[in-house]
């Protein structure tokens, strides 16, 4: 650590920042918001800043200081954006004008400031904190694998409010800037380099001081971005890009539903080849954002899904999850077995022989190709993922998951036999998604042992891990349960054992009531269309395509609706077009995409959407008033992630709620 020196200048008292100045003038400040796991840019901690700055600016004129070096002091990372738990309170727009104006003359006061200021970026850089980085003269990061930027407001409804549409542009270009503020997505410290966000990238965090150092000393400045992608927002090119971004983000979002990212096409479209125009452009276009429903709903959604982390076991009970074993390796099973190979348990896949497990293997090899990096990582994890057919796992095993056809007989038998062989702690878990809980435990010794931990296709893609609680299982139970399913990165919600737990139930009566109309007469893809109008990610045909008639029927009937002999339905099925898989359902399916016909016009598209999922929102207000989930919010975030709900309108309760669905 180098040697320190009492600054003659006052700096103000802090809770967030600690500033040193050393012998050499250098002053490293850092950030460490007390008490949070995270650092973000409350209005407190601006406030603070504002008060530092003002001493770095005298420090600076009286020749004191040669440059400055921000830090963060938590190994979480350097800053993860404005405080959102403040947004709430901005609803004044008045308030939030005056908040960001002072946030943008406190970036553009660092950026001025005669001395350089250089930041020293590892782990999470996102959104106001990747803004305050940019208004730094240079920027040096860890790459490592912690290490994210990225501005991920779009999935809070909202664009950078912090001057970070302009930064961003002048750094990195338009194309690329713009291509990360549209999308959220986070990048590493390479790609970030590579785009001219980063000027320079350590091994190491023990590094970072001294390349940081080195960089003031020399005064090191980052360079904008070069005319060869700059011209992509000169003259009329910046026309056509901005229609381009329109198409590119119409594929995925409606502006009725997310108006962000058009918002932000059009300040770009306005000022793109300025960035200092494009910056003071930005509240205008930002405040309306921050208030509408849209932002409020997804900062709901942020925060449920926050709330999804803390179930589990937390201290010094916390388990630890190091073997998996998996009992069943078809799609399910073997899918299953491969996430948990992926994200770093060793995983044994029990099936009768290795026929049966080899097919599970090449997928899940295929996964670890796409999802992985290097050569050495997708190495070791299909080391970590054995073939075991004759269960000699089992006795090792943190958590043991059957997923094997749904026969209860054969599902009281395979535990019957892990409940012998396995530690007493290890989980046992089933992933039935169709038979109660209750009867494939209740022969066990100790049937609080079994919970549900019911899985959706395709697992590496679907969040949702619907924790089963049986009325057998403690607390405890399912607290473990939840604690794998958040250790294998998978967000739980508890459910209890009802047919059809949550998903399926609320699903099946908007899918099973769109296939009626259809049978009925009424335009399958018109009822797709309708459904997407109202905001759902795929129409209700589609996805009964793509699950399966077979599956499909199959969750029809345990939940009591069987479906008639005489309809399509089961016409279909008898003639094995179970859709996608078989290139044939209600839609012939090619290159894994529904053919569709043209979409016959209709008064109120939207309208009749929301028609469709009306049974799925009264389904699932009748399953928090039977208990099936404990609360609104629950059941709002399970819906989201297990049906792809409408995340702009909160989840079917909140939209209820709103008398919007
Ligand atoms: C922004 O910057 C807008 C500006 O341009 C302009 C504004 C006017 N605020 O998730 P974790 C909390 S918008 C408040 O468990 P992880 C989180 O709720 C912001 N709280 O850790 C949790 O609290 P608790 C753009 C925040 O390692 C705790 O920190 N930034 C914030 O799994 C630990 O979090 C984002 O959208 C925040 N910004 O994941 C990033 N961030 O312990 C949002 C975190 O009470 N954050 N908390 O439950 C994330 O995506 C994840 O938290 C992160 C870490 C990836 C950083």
């Amino acid at each position: 650590m180098a040697q320190m020196q009492t600054p003659n200048v006052q700096m103000p008292p802090s809770r967030a920042f600690t500033f040193h100045l050393d012998f050499e003038g250098l002053g490293w400040l850092t950030i460490d918001v007390p008490d949070a796991p995270v650092n973000t840019l409350s209005r407190e901690t601006l406030a603070e800043l504002a008060g530092i700055v003002t001493a770095l600016e005298e420090m600076a004129s009286s020749g004191e200081l040669k440059g400055v070096v921000l830090l963060s002091g938590k190994d979480s990372g350097f800053i993860a954006g404005a405080d959102i738990t403040e947004f709430d309170e901005m609803s004044d727009p008045g308030v939030l004008r005056a908040a960001l104006d002072r946030a943008h003359g406190l970036f553009d006061r660092i950026e001025a400031l005669k001395v350089p200021v250089v930041a020293g970026i590892h782990g999470f850089c996102l959104g106001g904190g990747l803004e305050l980085a940019l208004a730094c003269h240079y920027r040096v990061a860890v790459n490592d694998d912690r290490t994210r930027l990225g501005f991920p407001e779009v999935n809070l409804g909202i664009f950078p409010g912090f001057g970070g549409s302009g930064r961003s542009i002048r750094q990195a270009g338009p194309v690329d800037a713009m291509q990360i503020m549209l999308t959220g997505k986070l990048l590493r410290a390479s790609p970030a380099r590579r785009m001219g966000l980063v000027d320079k990238l350590v091994r190491v965090r023990d590094t970072l001081r001294w390349e940081a150092r080195k960089a003031v000393l020399q005064a090191r400045k980052s360079s904008p971005a070069p005319f060869t992608k700059r011209v992509m927002a000169l003259g009329p090119v910046r026309g056509y890009v901005a229609n381009k971004m329109r198409a590119e983000v119409g594929r995925k979002a409606k502006p009725e539903h997310y108006p962000a990212p058009y918002s932000l096409i059009e300040l770009f479209e306005q000022h793109g080849d300025d960035w200092r125009a494009m910056k003071r452009g930005e509240a205008e276009r930002f405040i309306p954002l921050m208030n509408s429903n849209t932002s409020k709903n997804l900062r709901r959604v942020f925060f449920l899904s926050e709330g999804l982390k803390k179930q589990g076991v937390r201290g010094k009970d916390k388990p630890v999850f190091r073997r998996v074993h998996v009992i069943g390796a078809g799609v399910m099973g073997g899918d299953i077995a491969a996430w948990c190979a992926l994200r770093g348990m060793g995983v044994t896949l029990q099936d009768l022989d290795m026929e049966r497990i080899k097919p599970a293997l090449d997928r899940a090899k295929a996964l670890f190709r796409k999802r992985l990096r290097s050569k050495t990582e997708i190495d070791n994890a299909v080391a970590r993922l054995e073939a075991d057919v004759t269960g000699k796992g089992l006795a090792r095993a943190d958590v043991v998951i059957e997923a094997v056809v749904e026969n209860l007989e054969i599902k009281r038998k395979i535990f019957a036999e892990a409940e012998l062989k396995t530690r007493p702690g290890a989980i046992l878990a089933t992933n039935t998604s169709s038979i109660e809980l209750e009867r494939i435990a209740e022969n066990l010794t100790a049937p609080g042992r079994l919970i549900g931990l019911h899985f959706f296709n395709p697992v590496a893609q679907l969040p949702l891990v619907e924790v089963i609680r049986s009325r057998f299982n403690a607390d405890a139970d399912i607290a473990r349960g939840a604690a794998f399913a958040l250790a294998i990165g998978k967000s739980p919600v508890v459910v209890k054992s009802a047919p059809g737990f949550l998903v399926n139930r609320v699903l099946m009566p908007y899918m099973l009531g769109a296939v009626q109309r259809v049978e009925a007469g009424a335009n399958k893809e018109q009822i797709d269309a309708a459904a997407v109008a109202f905001g759902m990610p795929m129409g209700p045909i589609e996805l009964m395509d793509t699950v399966g008639l077979d599956v499909g029927k199959s969750v029809a009937e345990e939940l009591g609706n069987p479906v008639a002999p005489d309809s399509q339905f089961a016409r279909l099925i008898a003639d094995r077009k179970l859709g996608r898989k078989t290139g044939q359902g209600f839609y012939t399916w090619s290159n894994g995409k529904a053919v569709k016909g043209e979409v016959p016009p209709h008064p109120d598209l939207a309208g009749l959407g929301r028609e469709l999922v009306q049974p799925l929102v009264n389904a699932t207000a009748v399953a928090v008033a039977e208990g099936v989930v404990a609360s609104d919010d629950l059941a709002d975030i399970g819906v989201i992630y297990g049906t792809g709900f409408a995340p702009f309108l909160g989840g079917p309760m909140q939209a209820r709620k709103d008398g919007r669905a």
